[in-house]
């Protein structure tokens, strides 16, 4: 039987790395945008749907005939309140509520380590389920999120995987990535992990490699059955060699949020 996946937010940096790591045999991928998403490969099981997260007309659309939606969607950088009111927090109910209507049985929910921005490093690992500490408009959003998926979970038995993700990219950028890194193939492990993990209720987890130089816990998402191959110190020795050796005692190192926890990023309005 073929199974199909809504991804929303599919053309942004996340949704790129992840629609060839999570294309399956027997599924396919329904991609969801305002941007444009570049056309189906040859061979590639694709559905391409233009439409913003904050339509519920569409995401209702969206969501019927799928078994699971993996929300990406939104803005992932800091953005003006207003902006991030209307199209991550209004946007994330809306993917809920509609997933909900379409009786879609699981939700994944990209959440951020923004999240937990101002969580002091030095206390040790941070649990995948630390208290929120948002850093930022952008982290209270993914905070309302996580408790979007929550009520969700509670009040209508959605499968829920809240996923707070480090940093996504290719490679890490910067000294403090090489804690944070969340590779892309660990990324699509974990993601098919919350995607098959029988019975999950609501999980709040965090998206990280098994980096050497992590901080945050993968007990959680260990327990749901993923396995990290991947490590950030592959990468640390160009960056060591431009940065020297980081001080984990000090801004901007010594926050979760890094330097989204500075004085000076503040676009609040
Ligand atoms: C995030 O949540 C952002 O979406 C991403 O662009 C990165 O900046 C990442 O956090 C990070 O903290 O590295």
């Amino acid at each position: 039987m073929t199974e199909r996946i809504l991804i929303t937010g599919a053309a942004g940096g996340v949704g790129t790395l992840m629609r060839p790591r999570l294309a399956r045999e027997g599924r396919i991928l329904r991609l969801l945008d305002i941007a444009e998403l570049p056309p189906a490969g040859d061979g590639e099981a694709v559905e391409l749907v233009t439409a913003s997260v904050t339509d519920m007309a569409a995401m209702e659309a969206a969501c019927a005939g799928v078994s699971a939606v993996i929300h990406l969607g939104g803005h992932s950088l800091e953005r003006e309140w207003a902006d991030i009111l209307d199209v991550n927090i209004n946007g994330t109910y809306t993917v809920f509520e509609a997933a909900r209507r379409q009786g879609v049985p699981r939700v994944v929910f990209a959440s951020s380590n923004h999240a937990v921005g101002f969580a002091p490093r030095a206390d040790g690992e941070v649990a995948g389920n630390a208290f929120p500490r948002p850093d930022t408009n952008y982290g209270v959003s993914k905070v309302a999120g996580e408790a979007i998926a929550s009520h969700y979970a509670d009040r209508y038995g959605l499968d829920v995987l809240c996923v707070r993700i480090g940093s996504c990219f290719e490679r890490p950028k910067d000294l403090r990535m090489l804690s944070t890194w969340l590779s892309p193939a660990d990324g699509a492990r974990l993601l098919e992990a919350c995607l098959s993990t029988p019975d999950p209720g609501y999980r709040v987890l965090w998206g990280v490699s098994d980096n050497t130089r992590r901080w945050f816990s993968l007990e959680e998402a260990k327990a749901i059955g993923y396995v990290s191959q991947d490590d950030s110190e592959a990468h640390a020795a160009d960056l060591l060699a431009e940065h020297g050796e980081p001080d984990v005692s000090a801004s901007p190192h010594h926050l979760v949020g890094g330097i989204w926890c500075s004085p000076d990023y503040d676009t609040a309005k």
